[in-house]
């Protein structure tokens, strides 16, 4: 049975909730290890680092031994084993639509909203693990992941899917990071209705459910 090394964080919450969507089960496709990253654990056990030696988390080890790592890159593995229901377009010009939005996001976004935790309230933990930028310059890539999430605000405009009219990894990825967000207190920026109907319909999703979990 494949095991998915996790822990606390949105990259292995994304895989997790990405996993629910496929309709995998903890126990009955897939066991699971549980890692305390705020103790550092992941970066001490020599096991884990033979296998992974980013020591990042999440990463999912096959039967054969084989160790993947990269969130969405295990997402878009699950989807090629488990391919329904479908999470990355059933077709070439389907799959490059999910993959613009979630490139686009996860630059655009993820990058300097996660930078910009790291070196702000997210500092203590950081700071002894990573290179992480001062202060001041994480206030500012928080300001300019904001202004990018104003940015998705417009691209979802009355939707509540940003590709393909249904829901795909690209709305799974925008969501994951939202609750990220909200994990570490930040809110939405002001006149981000669109993004607040957004997440509140995909609340109701079983996958929400990985955000309500303590680890
Ligand atoms: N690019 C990687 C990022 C992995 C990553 O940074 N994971 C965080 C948790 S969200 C982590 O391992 N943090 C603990 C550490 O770096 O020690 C991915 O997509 O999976």
């Amino acid at each position: 049975m494949m095991i998915l090394h996790s822990s606390l964080g949105p990259n292995p919450r994304l895989l997790r909730m990405f996993l629910i969507e496929k309709g995998l089960e903890e126990g009955r496709d897939f066991t699971r290890i549980h890692y305390d990253i705020i103790a550092g654990e992941n970066r001490r056990n020599a096991a884990y680092l033979a296998k992974n030696p980013l020591g990042t988390m999440p990463m999912l080890e096959l039967d054969d031994g084989t160790c993947l790592t990269e969130s969405w890159p295990i997402c878009e593995y699950v989807e090629e084993i488990h391919p329904d229901p479908n999470l990355f377009g059933a077709t070439p010009v389907e799959r490059a639509e999910v993959r613009k939005w979630a490139r686009l996001f996860d630059q655009e976004v993820v990058v300097p909203m996660t930078m910009g935790f790291r070196a702000t309230t997210g500092r203590p933990m950081f700071e002894p693990r990573m290179a992480v930028v001062s202060p001041e310059a994480g206030a500012e890539l928080f300001a300019m992941a904001d202004a990018k999430w104003r940015m998705f605000d417009g691209f979802l405009g009355a939707r509540d899917n940003i590709a393909l009219g249904r829901f795909t990894f690209a709305d799974l990825i925008i969501f994951a990071f939202a609750h990220f967000g909200f994990t570490v207190g930040w809110k939405l920026p002001e006149g981000t209705d669109n993004l607040a109907r957004f997440v509140a319909t995909h609340n109701q999703r079983p996958c929400a459910a990985v955000w309500q979990q303590a680890e």
